[in-house]
């Protein structure tokens, strides 16, 4: 076998939990899709193999590989992030019983491939430039090993993904990617250890050409730019944003757009005004914490530059909705703090809020210095002392999901009771997530953002959204506890103008999934608790006075 041969190769997306806050799987069912993404990192190793090759993506959240599919295969392509790492090893395993050659790439085999040493062959880093490696080892006869490339990609050499190989009807939203990296320096971000601190950009040519290829085959509607920090390099941006409003414009606005961006994108007037030009929906921003002395001890310290609320509403005003990460468990967080998330969360009218809890990520600042201050918890939830890596999944029955940052977490000993601050984070899940918070927050959010959306559905979207409106009244009105709740809302926002109300049953249709998840979270806390005080062996605490004094120089030598 080699790679001018026409191979026939399975790519496999292993599942997520249903129990993420993400995977809001139900919700897609609605819209009659089967879940919310699909895998753009696969799709883009797909533009990268040898297009001779017979390619099939499976992406085991839509269906399972069939026998056929499997035995008709001669290599097997894997790869995902920390949650998925269980379904990478399975793939793995699946392969090997089968004798198929199996290679591994992706977030995590990335950040820790000792985990995957069974794999053939392991193809660290972006595939761009670890893929031409391991191609030229198996032209040269050493197809197993370690792939790596010593440089990270110029993302303006990285191919159009392959959005042929899947059926856009199983998913909510399309990825598209723009540029690479982050300027920022979180002490917890894994981003900026795997993609960088330069941001690397596509040029606007490349992105409309992504565009151009979903448009040719007949996708319409929400586009996710998949960015790890939007604006990271705004230089970059607003001009490709200039060009995008043109292609939209000529071909009648084909999509609408959302992304993850820094909240200092809510200072620059222009570019939310660009922004708003092309049909931008939704931004997701990691906001963590209001408290301004966490956000400088976690380095985030571009969140506390101006007033959070007030970056808010100018966001708002151009018509964009946000959803926010918060992080709870930090270092020196004060007794309490359920109130100042709740209340905030509240007032910001933040209706996606995924409040999760701190999670030391392999490769990130954070594990480090944990693991320097002898604080890490390894995956059985012993203090970590050995050179094996903490992350590895194993069932260890009480935290069947520990690499969740939501129903795991706290992978170290905090620095307040780690029972309390368990409790004030279930508090939270159980406030921001109960029915009226819940449709208060939409409600509250709809009067004040100022959608003006430039797409018009297609046929089918229309279908689909139809389709989900019907689904979600029928749900809401068996649901004794939300019933009033969504007819008032619905009622309301009837008289808003049709982009509020539109807006309005987007985020209520959510709810269906958060009210399920939180709850299963909130489960899971509750044994938290009771592992925390019952059967820890580490302790639950690390130091009554704040840490702020001996650490702070630490983490203020490496300035942004
Ligand atoms: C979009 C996105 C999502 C979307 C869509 C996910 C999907 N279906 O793809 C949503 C919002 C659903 C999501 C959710 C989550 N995400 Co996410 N997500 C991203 C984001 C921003 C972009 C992913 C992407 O499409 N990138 C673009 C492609 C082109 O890049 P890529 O995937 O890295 O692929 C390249 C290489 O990795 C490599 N490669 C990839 N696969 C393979 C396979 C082989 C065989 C080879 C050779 C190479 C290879 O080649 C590709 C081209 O260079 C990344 C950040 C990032 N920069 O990747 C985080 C990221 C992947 N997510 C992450 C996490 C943790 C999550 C969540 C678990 C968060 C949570 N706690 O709930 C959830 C879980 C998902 C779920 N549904 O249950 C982490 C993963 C950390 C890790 N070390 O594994 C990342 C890196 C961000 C972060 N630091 O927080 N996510
Ligand atoms: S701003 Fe976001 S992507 Fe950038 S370093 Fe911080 S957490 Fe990571």
């Amino acid at each position: 076998m080699s790679p001018e041969d026409a191979l026939q190769c399975l790519i496999i997306q292993p599942k997520f939990s249903a129990n993420n806050f993400w995977n809001y799987a139900d919700v897609a069912n609605s819209l009659g899709a089967k879940t919310p993404a699909p895998p753009l990192g696969l799709l883009t190793v797909a533009a990268l193999l040898p297009q001779h090759w017979k390619l099939k993506v499976v992406d085991l959240n839509v269906r399972e590989i069939t026998n056929a599919e499997w035995d008709a295969a001669d290599l097997v392509c894997v790869g995902g992030m920390l949650p998925q790492q269980e379904g990478i090893v399975n793939a793995i395993e699946n392969a090997k019983a089968r004798g198929k050659y199996i290679v591994v790439g992706g977030a995590d085999p990335s950040s820790q491939p000792n985990l995957y040493n069974r794999a053939d062959a392991l193809v660290l880093g972006e595939g761009e430039a670890s893929i031409p490696i391991w191609l030229a080892a198996w032209r040269d006869g050493q197809p197993n090993g370690v792939f790596e490339a010593p440089d990270r990609p110029d993302v303006t050499t990285s191919p159009i993904p392959r959005y042929d190989l899947i059926d856009f009807k199983d998913y909510v939203h399309i990825g598209v990617q723009f540029s690479r990296g982050c300027p920022f320096n979180c002490e917890f971000c894994d981003i900026i250890e795997l993609y960088g601190r330069v941001p690397r950009s596509k040029t606007a040519g490349q992105l409309l050409a992504e565009l151009d290829r979903l448009y040719e085959l007949g996708y319409r509607g929400w586009v996710d730019l998949v960015d790890d920090n939007f604006i990271g390099n705004k230089r970059q941006v607003k001009p490709m944003l200039v060009a995008l409003q043109r292609w939209s414009q000529e071909r009648n606005y084909p999509f609408y757009f959302g992304t993850e961006a820094t909240l200092n994108m809510a200072d620059d007037d222009e570019l939310l005004t660009l922004m708003q030009q092309v049909d931008f929906r939704y931004v997701f921003m990691g906001i963590e914490t209001p408290d301004p002395e966490l956000l400088a001890l976690t380095q985030k310290r571009v969140n506390s530059m101006r007033p959070i609320m007030e970056r808010l509403d100018r966001v708002y005003a151009h018509g964009i909705s946000i959803s926010a990460g918060f992080i709870f468990g930090f270092d020196n967080e004060k007794r309490g703090n359920d109130k100042v998330i709740i209340d905030f969360i509240e007032e910001s009218g933040i209706v996606v809020a995924m409040v999760g809890l701190l999670v030391a990520l392999p490769n990130t600042q954070l594990v480090r210095r944990l693991q320097r201050e002898g604080r890490l918890l390894s995956a059985d939830l012993t203090l970590f002392t050995d050179t094996e890596s903490p992350y590895r999944i194993e069932a260890s029955g009480i935290y069947a999901e520990n690499k969740d940052n939501q129903a795991g977490g706290l992978n170290f000993v905090t620095t307040r009771d780690r029972a309390e601050v368990y409790r004030e984070y279930r508090n939270v899940l159980d406030a921001i997530f109960s029915p009226r918070n819940f449709m208060n927050r939409v409600l509250a959010t709809a009067k004040r953002t100022r959608p003006f959306n430039r797409h018009k559905p297609s046929l089918s979207e229309l279908k689909r959204e139809i389709r989900s409106l019907f689904s979600t009244a029928c749900w809401m009105t068996k649901n004794k506890s939300v019933r009033w709740l969504y007819w008032r809302n619905t009622l309301r926002t009837l008289f808003m103008g049709f982009d509020k109300f539109d807006y309005a049953q987007r985020m209520m249709s959510m709810f269906r999934h958060f009210e399920r998840q939180s709850r299963y979270v909130s489960k899971q806390i509750d044994v938290n608790i009771d592992f925390a005080i019952n059967h820890a062996t580490y302790p639950r605490m690390v130091a009554k006075e704040p840490l702020s004094a001996s650490l702070l120089p630490i983490l203020q030598a490496d300035p942004i």
